[in-house]
């Protein structure tokens, strides 16, 4: 749930994809480092149109195009397919490299958690990024402080993660992630900065684990959770009248803007 926003945000507003030619060449790419938040993207290619929303209900059935994890050959719109934590962000780092030899003009955009942080491999990837001035990559870091057993600082801490990602050659952005404007703006400042300085970006995304759902947030214990059905209403609900309140106040600067002029 740390990620809906980020992925609703990339999809609706900044990826240039084409749900009716999902292999097309000159596409964004989007690796899912921290594969096993499928569901998510799922959810954010079934409203692109990439597939019919109703077989969002086979999630993890037998038989399903929607597994857990991502697999690109299951799933119209996965690129590559993730889940064993660090490889992903290498398997995306080669993608951009590749296009970049291609000669091509796009983007490949990887999301990693912030406890996948703590595999070696990661940090040879950024190394090499950096090395190859990959200007053509974003990486985003779900930074919602835990882990699947626990708090990321009292599991093995991340410490700065600015300053090792500067140290290590990366341009650094942050932003509120649960705010999708800011998360627009940070998006769209490091594709501009990124191919003027000839950088790697990195966008460090403050969010929560089980964000916009209340009683995922307060769990101590929100990696899964069995939700029964009352839950799920519960969870939608308080996801309609967040996107009430945030229009409702997007409607008063709309005005007050007008106002002003
Ligand atoms: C190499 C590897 N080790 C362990 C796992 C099991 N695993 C799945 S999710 C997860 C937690 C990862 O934490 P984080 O990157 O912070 O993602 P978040 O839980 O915040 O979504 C673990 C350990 C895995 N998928 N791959
Ligand atoms: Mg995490």
């Amino acid at each position: 749930m740390s990620i809906c926003e980020v992925l609703a945000v990339l999809y609706e507003g900044v990826m240039n994809v084409d749900p009716g030619n999902p292999q097309k060449e000159d596409r964004d790419w989007l690796v899912l480092s921290k594969g096993h938040c499928g569901p998510a993207l799922y959810s954010a290619l079934a409203y692109k149109g990439y597939f019919d929303i109703e077989l969002l209900n086979t999630l993890n059935q037998n038989g399903t195009s929607l597994p857990s994890h991502c697999d690109r050959l299951k799933t119209p719109g996965i690129d590559l397919s993730t889940g064993s934590l660090g490889q992903g962000i290498s398997l995306g780092i080669g993608a951009a490299l590749g296009n970049k030899m291609k000669g091509l003009d796009n983007y490949v955009y990887i999301i990693i958690g912030d406890g996948e942080l703590q595999e070696g491999q990661v940090w040879e990837g950024i190394q090499f990024a950096a090395h190859r001035k990959l200007d053509n990559m974003i990486l985003i870091v779900d930074c919602n402080k835990r882990q699947l057993d626990g708090y990321t600082n009292d599991i093995c801490s991340t410490f700065d993660l600015g300053v090792k990602f500067s140290a290590f050659g990366f341009e650094v952005q942050k932003a509120d992630g649960k705010d999708c404007g800011d998360i627009y703006r940070a998006l769209m400042d490091s594709k501009q900065i990124s191919k003027s300085i000839g950088k790697p970006t990195v966008v460090l995304l403050d969010t929560q684990k089980g964000q916009g759902c209340s009683f995922a947030e307060i769990a101590s214990f929100n990696h899964y959770m069995v939700v029964t059905e009352a839950m799920a209403e519960e969870a939608i609900c308080e996801v309609e009248r967040r996107l009430q309140k945030a229009l409702e106040k997007e409607q008063t600067d709309i005005e007050k803007e007008g106002q002003g002029r």
